[in-house]
């Protein structure tokens, strides 16, 4: 089998998606995503100008060498773009594999190690009491975890806090805005919404919560002790992860699970977090990470630190990432937990999949490949706009943290 075509297509459907098409001489095609929030075209470019001749003529059942190809060929190792690039062709490459051999793509990992992946959705409010009603909508779904985020009062906007009931997509179309944010202020409201949270429905759901990188190593650290009482299924990201030492402060300080790496890009990002034992689940996904291959290699060394897998899932990882994500998610022996933010009707439309939600689990279902298609007469509707996630400035104009 050799690869003869290679498409990138942009599509709008609610958000900016790239998606490769890796075509081949036998009929068989496979997708990957190559969605980067807000800097979309640089990855379609590196894709179209720079891999997709690359790999013409290649076998895609190679999928370990042309790996290694893209990344050491490369010269200029790691990267978002460049390893959002390499996660797309990976995961189409895996798609073809699982087609040709008419097996869903799990098995080509080793098949499944439990029934269903369980997720959590991402309840929100303007204010707490919004926030909490939100948890109670997602518990009548049947989900058995939640991330809760509330709006910090005296600030306009929060980030991770959306719009829509079941949707939150973080990036607005136009330039970057601009948003307030005061650490002060959103520390202090923090453990009383989870005080309240845990009032209402009890000790079984298994609560989240995102700081989006916000906070400084002590402050994460109070954070962290202020939230023990309620039991937090994780922390995210309390603080930028660039400097991995900082991470040993924060551990001091609290036990509760902290959860870090939805923007690393390779495993090389983490080595000193796991080594020492410094996290308790990674959230590196197939897209952002160099697709299923090197979230192999990145869930592997967590496994051997104890640290379980929970990719990131938010709306700008498209239904063909979130199907990848499930094929892993289901196979490997430290999976730990799924972000599951639901797309928009018009982007499930444009790719329709044989995932399937029930009872608070995802399954990736058992078409062959990833199980995910893409509708060009639907996404043809839907032109690229510009787009970008909003930037936060503390209350007299500094930008908010390193
Ligand atoms: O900020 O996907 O845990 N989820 C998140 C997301 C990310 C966006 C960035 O593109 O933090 O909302
Ligand atoms: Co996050």
């Amino acid at each position: 089998m050799r690869i003869t075509d290679v498409e990138v297509l942009v599509t709008s459907p609610g958000r900016n998606f790239v998606t490769l098409r890796v075509h081949t001489d036998e009929g068989v095609y496979g997708l990957g995503d190559a969605t980067l929030n807000g800097r979309e075209l640089a990855v379609a470019a590196y894709l179209r100008d720079h891999v997709a001749p690359c790999l013409i003529g290649r076998n895609p059942f190679q999928i370990e060498d042309i790996w290694q190809f893209l990344y050491r060929g490369a010269y200029w190792r790691r990267g978002p773009v460049t390893m959002t690039a390499i996660g797309a062709v990976d995961m189409a490459l895996w798609d073809i594999k699982g087609k040709a051999l008419n097996v869903p793509v799990y098995e080509l990992l080793g098949g499944a190690s439990r029934t269903g992946v369980l997720v959590y959705g991402h309840a929100n409010g303007h204010s707490a009491g919004e926030a909490v009603e939100a948890v109670g909508r997602y518990l009548d779904l049947g989900y058995k975890a939640v991330r809760v985020q509330a709006g910090v009062p005296g600030l306009s906007g929060t980030y991770g806090v959306g719009r829509g009931e079941l949707f939150y997509e973080p990036a607005e179309a136009g330039l970057p805005a601009e948003d307030v944010w005061s650490t002060e202020k959103y520390l202090a409201t923090v453990p009383s919404l989870f005080a309240r949270v845990r009032a209402e429905y009890g000790d079984e759901v298994h609560l989240l919560h995102d700081a989006h990188h916000r906070l400084t190593p002590i402050q994460a650290g109070r954070l962290g002790r202020e939230l023990e009482p309620y039991h937090l299924f994780w922390l995210e990201d309390v603080a930028p992860a660039e400097q991995q030492e900082a991470f040993r402060l924060i551990r001091q300080h609290t036990t509760t699970p902290l959860a870090v790496g939805e923007i690393f890009s390779t495993i090389h990002d983490a080595t000193l977090l796991l080594r020492e034992y410094l996290i308790d689940y990674l959230r590196m996904t197939v897209v952002h990470g160099g697709g299923i291959t090197h979230l192999r290699t990145a869930a592997a060394y967590a496994a051997v630190h104890q640290v379980r897998t929970g990719c990131h899932g938010a709306t700008d990882l498209s239904p063909v990432t979130m199907a990848a994500a499930l094929h892993l998610d289901l196979s490997i022996p430290n999976f730990g937990i799924q972000e599951y933010m639901r797309h928009t009707a018009e982007t499930d439309e444009v790719f329709p999949h044989a995932y399937t939600f029930s009872d608070g689990y995802l399954h990736p279902g058992d078409a062959p490949g990833l199980g995910v298609d893409y509708r060009d007469d639907l996404a043809g509707r839907y032109p690229y706009q510009r787009a970008y996630l909003p930037v936060s400035r503390l209350e007299d104009g500094t930008m908010d943290n390193w």
